[in-house]
């Protein structure tokens, strides 16, 4: 099938309008099937801009090193281009919608000279389900393309389901590199310069135009532009939830099972508990989603979550048999790695793989790496933002359940960062509202996942959205009351929980081991839903009892005593910051019920002092 089968007028004539503007040199549908993906990725690979590796060690799979420049999501060249300012709100970055589509019409006028425009008909969500969104997206990449295809449902059936008018959330990209007569990439990853990239939403129209980046959540645009800012202003106005959270289920000795979500800033660790391996004997994890799980409620009166995604775009470094044994599974076929070091017989390599580097590699900036441990300076062989784009029903701990289109009743939801300090390894809140409160505060370390914010530093990031809010966070704030205010049965919401992984001691070793032993939080939750878990009530809210969650080895009672403790200074420095800092950002939009929750943890904790 090719774009002249299409039947859906409307879409048809705005493909004409986008390749007048664009002025492609030919123009191909991304019909899904598995022999356009090989031809794909076998002229990719002979153009030079991959690299095929060795089918004995890794079938199907390749590696693409991007350019330098062009690592990561790009926050400050993101924008909510909502008619009013307001609606954007204080996080987000915000141009006039006019404006902004005049100056990227600019930028689009001519910019596939010399490329290949791509149509790719995508669904959010199990084809046909009445949770799912679909979105059409066109762009000049065929890397795009092959990993739209594992991240999404891609094809002619999606088309099919469009039928001759269905509704579609129409998505330009362009890498922002048009070809002079005769010029060639020369297997260099094209992009365009920083001041010419924009990530842009326009909430309103739900259109996303993208411009000058070819990396992750820029670019493979039903992820963070569609699934999160697209759907979180679909989600206001229908009354669910779109969230940057896992979706896992976990099991107990006895055989009952639950699902839990999670949302984590990114790098913060959602892809690891999502397909965690718990080290408590008799207790079982599997993984429904590991990045955005899309939240309504069922007739019944539960929460259900589905994960709109069919694919893992992970980070690499980190990832080994002791860490994370399921994502490198799910990773050693079919997959794309982006930024990872190559061996010289055409493995991958990086960071934290779990073993040191064979020989001489390539490094993620196609230089020739060998490694030194004596030498402390050295830069990484993959990037600390490096990926690997795997297919979801790869991994051997994915559930039965993960393409359910009703989705899964959620039993718990966990809010988490990057804490060293303060925030104890787990706390409860009393009831749904003061979850959306501790939603609100949640802090972390920065990390590599965003180009241009400094890693390292801590920075509020509300329900691990500030990225990711198509609207103004305030009101997003607003949105998780009412729908707590909305459930049909306040009983049947789930419980909300604040988890840190990621406490250190003074000499900034970790103090809990974190991964697989994640599993013993995770099964305190789980007592905490049927109502046999030891707990005290605490001025921060709802803590086990120092006996209540087994150790680990290596972890001694006063470890476990620190994990456990309310820092009673340390939390009203905390509160400090949020009221001067955090909550005042929000003006008349911060939800009056959350600033009394504020007002009530300082009371508590000063009480308690
Ligand atoms: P995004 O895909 O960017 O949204 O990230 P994510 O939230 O899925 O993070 P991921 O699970 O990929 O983890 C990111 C980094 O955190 C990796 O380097 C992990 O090794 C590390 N990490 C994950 N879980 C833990 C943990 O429990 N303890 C510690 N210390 N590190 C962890
Ligand atoms: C994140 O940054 O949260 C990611 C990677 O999951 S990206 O798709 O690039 O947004
Ligand atoms: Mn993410």
């Amino acid at each position: 099938m090719n774009v002249n089968d299409i039947k859906h007028a409307g879409l048809k004539k705005w493909i004409e309008d986008f390749a007048a503007l664009t002025n492609p040199d030919e123009i191909i549908l991304a019909d899904g099937s598995s022999a356009q993906y090989d031809e794909l990725i076998d002229q990719q690979v002979a153009a030079g801009y991959a690299t095929r590796l060795n089918p004995a060690k890794k079938p199907g799979c390749v590696a693409y090193n991007s350019d330098p420049s062009d690592v990561a999501r790009v926050e400050k060249r993101t924008y909510i281009s909502s008619v009013k300012q307001e609606d954007a709100g204080p996080t987000n970055n915000w141009m006039d919608p006019t404006q902004l589509k005049k100056e990227m019409t600019d930028l689009y006028r001519g910019c596939m000279k010399g490329r290949t425009m791509y149509i790719i008909p995508f669904s959010m969500g199990p084809l046909g389900s009445p949770i799912s969104k679909i979105g059409v997206e066109i762009t000049d990449s065929a890397y795009v393309v092959a990993n739209m295809m594992i991240m999404t449902r891609v094809g002619v059936k999606v088309l099919e389901l469009l039928g001759t008018d269905g509704y579609y959330v129409p998505c330009y990209h362009s890498v922002g590199k048009p070809l002079a007569e005769g010029e060639s990439d020369n297997g260099k990853w094209p992009c365009a310069a920083m001041e010419h990239k924009y990530i842009s939403h326009f909430p309103e129209t739900r259109e996303i135009w993208s411009y000058g980046s070819g990396y992750g959540g820029n670019a493979l645009l039903g992820k963070k532009c569609l699934a999160l800012r697209i759907a979180t202003v679909l989600a206001r106005d229908e009354g669910w939830l779109a969230e940057h959270m896992l979706i896992l289920k976990i099991t107990s000795p006895e055989g009952k099972s639950r699902f839990v979500t999670g949302a984590f800033p990114s790098a913060c660790g959602k892809t690891n508990l999502a397909m965690l391996i718990p080290t408590i004997p008799g207790w079982k994890v599997e993984t429904v989603g590991d990045d955005i799980a899309w939240m309504k409620f069922g007739s019944d009166g539960q929460l259900y979550a589905i994960n709109p995604e069919a694919g893992f775009f992970g980070v690499a470094p980190g990832t080994s048999d002791d860490s994370n044994r399921n994502a490198l599974i799910a990773a050693s076929s079919n997959t794309i790695f982006t930024n990872v070091g190559v061996t010289e017989d055409k493995d991958i390599w990086w960071e934290g793989i779990g073993y040191d580097a064979p020989g001489k590699l390539i490094d993620w900036n196609d230089n020739e790496w060998v490694q030194d441990k004596t030498d402390k300076t050295q830069k990484p062989a993959a990037h600390p933002n490096a990926r690997f784009t795997a297919p979801a029903v790869q991994c051997p701990s994915i559930a039965a359940e993960w393409e359910d289109p009703k989705g899964v009743p959620v039993s718990a939801i966990l809010f988490g960062g990057r804490r060293p300090k303060t925030i104890p390894l787990v706390h409860q809140s009393h009831d749904w509202a003061h979850g959306v409160f501790l939603g609100s505060i949640v802090g972390s370390e920065v990390t590599a996942a965003a180009l241009d914010v400094k890693a390292g530093t801590i920075r509020r990031d509300p329900f691990a959205m500030l990225p990711f809010c198509g609207y103004n966070m305030g009101d997003y704030f607003q949105h998780w009351l009412d729908v707590g205010h909305a459930a049909p049965d306040a009983e049947k919401l789930p419980k909300i929980f604040y988890v840190n992984w990621f406490r250190k001691t003074a000499e900034g070793k970790w103090l809990w081991p974190g991964y697989g032993e994640n599993s013993r939080v995770l099964k305190w939750v789980f007592e905490r839903c049927e109502g046999t878990a030891k707990f005290v009530d605490t001025p921060i809210g709802i803590m086990p009892t120092i006996d209540a969650i087994d150790r680990p080895e290596g972890v001694t009672e006063e470890d476990m005593k620190e994990l456990l403790a309310v820092d009673l200074d340390g939390w009203i420095n905390e509160v400090e910051d949020i009221r001067t800092n955090h909550y005042p950002k929000f003006g008349n939009h911060l939800p009056k019920e959350l600033a009394v929750f504020l007002d009530t943890l300082e009371s508590n904790l000063k009480a308690a002092k």
